[in-house]
């Protein structure tokens, strides 16, 4: 990994991402890849360069790849599961003919491509507790439909073409930086603004709904450790299950109200976001990821957060 592409590098995921390889890659080129209406501000702008670049567009793709020599390309553009719902075609287009574009391009220039799935690639058929690395993936919602098939084509190009494809199944992320936007577990980023900026919380998912989640530093570690890995130990490429804590709304409020005593939550579910939450699995087994290239967590719920409440009062306050 030493010249890299991060497309969809304004978003949740790419913003810290982007950051974090060029602090640890000084002397390849990380170039931040955006769309119009979502250029790189601050730090992002200063630190590296930065290029339109769509994933829709392959020639936007192929001209920035020869441009910088791009080896590595991590595929952030997505929309989140619940936005998928409501916008399915432009979530297929996106996830998929955007994907199809990107593995062309890295069959052609070798690259390897890194190409996150999700939590969202099981169904409501999948195991729910202790969810086996290989079992049953037949989503319900649009963004599961593109998840599973991002692992199959991921997979395809590395079999036939040996395209070095690799991939997690990311669990919701929570981060104090740039917030995500229209996914079902977001309820667990937003709840830490509520009470940081003193508000009562209105919870969109269901009291006992569980959900794996996980704290950004580790998401980070993940999509950079897999990369770094040695191929001759890899079994599975597309995608890892990698898990660090898994909660319910009323455990999140529990950890937070330790730390701001006068926090308050009350419920107004919505009906979409639940049934997605209901379909995922309550925890996943992450054994092979911890086996086939020494994934391990260093957040759990409580220190998590601590350093989100720390954080944002130094954002907000
Ligand atoms: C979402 O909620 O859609 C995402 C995810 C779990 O993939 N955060």
């Amino acid at each position: 990994m030493k010249n890299v592409l991060i497309i969809g590098a304004t978003g949740q995921i790419g913003s810290e991402l982007t950051m974090k390889i060029r602090r640890e890659y000084p002397g390849g080129t990380t170039v931040a890849g955006y769309i119009p209406g979502s250029e790189p501000q601050g730090k992002l702008l200063t630190s590296g360069p930065a290029e339109e670049v769509n994933v829709c567009n392959p020639k936007q793709i192929e001209d920035v790849v020869n441009k910088y020599d791009i080896d590595t390309i991590y595929n952030l553009a997505a929309l989140l599961s619940a936005t998928a719902e409501r916008l399915p075609l432009k979530a297929w287009d996106i996830q998929m003919n955007g994907l199809l574009n990107i593995l062309e391009i890295a069959r052609t220039h070798n690259c390897a491509v890194f190409t996150p799935s999700s939590i969202g690639s099981f169904g409501p058929t999948t195991p729910h507790v202790n969810t086996p690395q290989d079992t049953i993936q037949r989503p319900t919602s649009m963004y599961g439909v593109t998840k599973v098939a991002t692992e199959l084509l991921s997979d395809y190009y590395f079999h036939k073409y040996g395209v070095d494809t690799r991939s997690v199944r990311f669990p919701g992320l929570i981060s104090y930086m740039t917030p995500p936007g229209g996914g079902t577990t977001d309820y667990a980023v937003e709840i830490y603004y509520a009470a940081v900026k003193g508000e009562e919380f209105v919870c969109p998912i269901a009291p006992g709904t569980y959900m794996d989640m996980m704290y950004m530093p580790d998401a980070l570690k993940a999509a950079v450790d897999l990369m770094r890995a040695k191929p001759r130990y890899l079994q599975h490429r597309n995608a890892f299950n990698i898990a660090s804590m898994s909660f319910t709304p009323e455990i999140i409020y529990e950890a937070i109200k330790k730390e701001i005593p006068e926090f308050k939550m009350r419920y107004e579910v919505d009906p979409v976001r639940q049934a997605i939450a209901d379909s995922w699995p309550d925890k996943m087994d992450d054994t092979c990821a911890r086996k086939e290239w020494g994934w391990a967590p260093s957040y759990d719920l409580e220190s998590m957060t601590k350093d989100m409440i720390k954080h944002l009062r130094e954002k907000l306050l």
